[in-house]
């Protein structure tokens, strides 16, 4: 009882006051194992009090504070608020090539580029759905391919786009430089613009319906030459024949008559447009003669330079066609010649005469227009005057060559 009481008289006094206020944190270690030992055997009453209180009081305050507030608290919010924050905005600002970029509003990534698909015409709608139309500019409005312009001379005048601009402007009828621009039916589109046909085979080949009769027509195209009236045989032999040579009711009396319509020879014949000649007798209104041969040939090379009635007299071998058949080999007779009775008789009988006839054949026999006898519209198989006064050459009976 004696001993105890000292022991920890002593030792309490002066290990509680060094130890805490110099090394708090070093004595905490070497406290706890030497004084345990020793105290609890011999004061566990008295040491207890003091020594329990004062140590406890600072390990245990200074040592778990410490560590769990910074151990978890730097941790923690260091962690999760650098690496997201840093990662997401180094990544993308230093390699864009190899990472797909982000899109402007409004845009799509295709590859590697971003493309407003609404209007690109090579991502139209889609990625790398291109826009192409025939004879035309492709372009993409709303998502959608459009024509955004045709190719020159071309137009969408069918409003389809799928078949791009199918209308050729430069030549259509009915859209003549501009889709809805016609050139209605007796005027034909030329290089963009309506123009009159220049002669009755354009006319014709525009029009196959339209009838025989007396149309306009610009016989030098677009040359500087004016319009004109032109009588026109649309039916016989295909149609699209232009008036050349009518008898009509003169009764010529002169060594060498020419083109009736020397405006139309000039312009067809002599640069060789006009190929093939329609020889045929005709009534008033140019209606063919019934009963009458009407033949065609192609037309000598002669007439380029001299109407066949102008010279004097030329035998010329010609394949002929009566009345649309095939060709037979003839001799075409032309001039203002004298002449033996016929056909078949020899040039060169008496002064001027004339005559245009076919032999062996048929063929009308136009005669007399050289001299003052009036003119005959016959036969190339009898004499001149074998009709007498009703082979006359009169306004119901015409002497005609048209030319296509
Ligand atoms: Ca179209
Ligand atoms: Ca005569």
């Amino acid at each position: 009882m004696d001993v105890p009481m000292d022991v920890p008289v002593d030792v309490p006094v002066d290990v509680p006051v060094d130890v805490p206020v110099d090394v708090p944190v070093d004595v905490p270690v070497d406290v706890p194992v030497d004084v345990p030992v020793d105290v609890p055997v011999d004061v566990p009453m008295d040491v207890p009090m003091d020594v329990p209180m004062d140590i406890p009081m600072d390990v245990p305050v200074d040592v778990p504070v410490d560590v769990p507030v910074d151990v978890p608290v730097d941790i923690p919010i260091d962690v999760p608020v650098d690496i997201p924050v840093d990662v997401p905005v180094d990544v993308p600002v230093d390699v864009p090539v190899d990472v797909p970029p982000v899109c402007p509003a409004g845009q799509t990534r295709c590859g590697t580029t971003c493309f407003d698909l609404a209007t690109n015409v090579n991502h139209c709608g889609a990625c790398d759905t291109a826009c192409s139309f025939p004879n035309a500019v492709a372009g993409c409005a709303a998502r959608a391919c459009v024509i955004a312009s045709c190719n020159p001379g071309r137009g969408n005048c069918d409003g389809t786009a799928s078949n791009g601009c199918e209308t050729d402007t430069s030549t259509s009828n009915a859209h003549c430089g501009a889709c809805g621009t016609s050139c209605g039916s007796d005027r034909l589109c030329s290089a963009g613009a309506c123009r009159l046909p220049r002669d009755c085979r354009e006319l014709h080949t525009l029009n196959p319906s339209l009838p025989s009769g007396e149309y306009m027509v610009d016989l030098d195209g677009a040359g500087a030459g004016a319009a004109t009236t032109v009588r026109c045989d649309m039916t016989t032999d295909g149609g699209g024949w232009t008036l050349v040579f009518d008898s009509g009711t003169s009764n010529f009396n002169q060594a060498g008559v020419p083109w009736t319509r020397a405006d139309v020879a000039a312009a067809l014949v002599t640069p060789g447009l006009a190929t093939t000649t329609l020889v045929a007798f005709r009534d008033a209104s140019f209606a063919l003669l019934p009963s009458l041969f009407r033949v065609s040939f192609a037309i000598p090379a002669g007439w380029r330079t001299a109407a066949p009635l102008a010279v004097s007299s030329v035998d010329v071998p010609v394949m002929v066609s009566f009345d649309g058949g095939g060709p037979l080999l003839r001799t075409l007779r032309h001039g203002y010649g004298g002449f033996l009775d016929n056909c078949a008789g020899a040039w060169g009988v008496g002064g001027n005469f004339g005559r245009f006839c076919i032999t062996p054949s048929p063929a009308p026999f136009y005669t007399a227009f050289g001299v003052g006898a009036a003119d005959r519209c016959v036969t190339s198989d009898v004499s001149w005057n074998a009709l007498g006064t009703a082979g006359e050459c009169g306004a119901s009976r015409r002497f005609t060559l048209y030319i296509r």
